[in-house]
C-alpha cells in the first residue's frame, strides 16, 4: 500500500471537552503523521457545502448546526493506507457499534456527536483537504 493523505475533523463535542490532544495521540499512535492542523469555526454555509452529499438526509440540518456550534480542528493525516487506517482508528459512526479502543468508542456521545470525521475514499480525501487547506499549508 502506498503512502496516502486523508482529511480529519475533530468535531465540536470533542473540542468542547478538551479532547483534541487525546484524539491526536490516537492518530499518531496508529502511525498517522499530522502534516497539517488548524482550529477553525465554520460558517453555516461552509458546513452545508462540506456536507452537501448528505443534504437530503433527515439529519442534515442538525448535523450542520452541530458542526458550527463550537470550533473544530481540521487536520491532514499521512501514512501507509491512511484513509482506511484512520477510519479504523475512528470506529463505527454510531459509538454503540464501535470497537474497543477506537476514538468513537472511547469519546463519542451519540451517532451525531461522534467526535471525529474522516474521509472515506481517495477522491473525497483530496476534495476535503483542498476545501480547508492551501498547498502552502501542507508540509510533509
Ligand atoms: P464521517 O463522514 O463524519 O467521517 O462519518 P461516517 O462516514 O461514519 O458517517 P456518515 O454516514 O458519512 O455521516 C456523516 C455524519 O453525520 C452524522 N450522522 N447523524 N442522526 C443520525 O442518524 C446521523 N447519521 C449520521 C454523524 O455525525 C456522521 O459522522
Ligand atoms: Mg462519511
Amino acid at each position: 500500500m502506498a503512502i496516502q493523505r486523508t482529511f480529519s475533523i475533530i468535531k465540536p463535542d470533542a473540542t468542547k471537552r478538551n479532547l483534541t490532544g487525546k484524539i491526536a495521540a490516537k492518530f499518531e499512535d496508529a502511525g498517522l503523521r499530522i502534516v497539517a492542523s488548524k482550529r477553525i469555526q465554520m460558517t453555516l454555509a461552509q458546513a452545508q457545502q462540506f456536507y452537501g452529499v448528505h443534504s437530503e438526509r433527515p439529519f442534515f440540518g442538525e448535523l450542520c448546526e452541530f458542526m458550527i456550534s463550537e470550533p473544530i480542528v481540521v487536520q491532514v493525516l499521512e501514512g501507509e493506507d491512511a484513509i482506511a487506517k484512520n477510519r479504523e482508528v475512528m470506529g463505527a459512526t454510531n459509538p454503540a457499534d464501535a470497537a474497543d479502543g477506537t476514538i468513537r468508542k472511547e469519546f463519542a456521545l451519540s451517532i451525531g456527536e461522534n467526535s471525529v470525521h474522516g474521509s472515506d475514499a481517495p477522491e473525497t480525501a483530496a476534495e476535503e483537504i483542498a476545501f480547508f487547506f492551501s498547498g502552502l499549508e501542507l508540509v510533509g
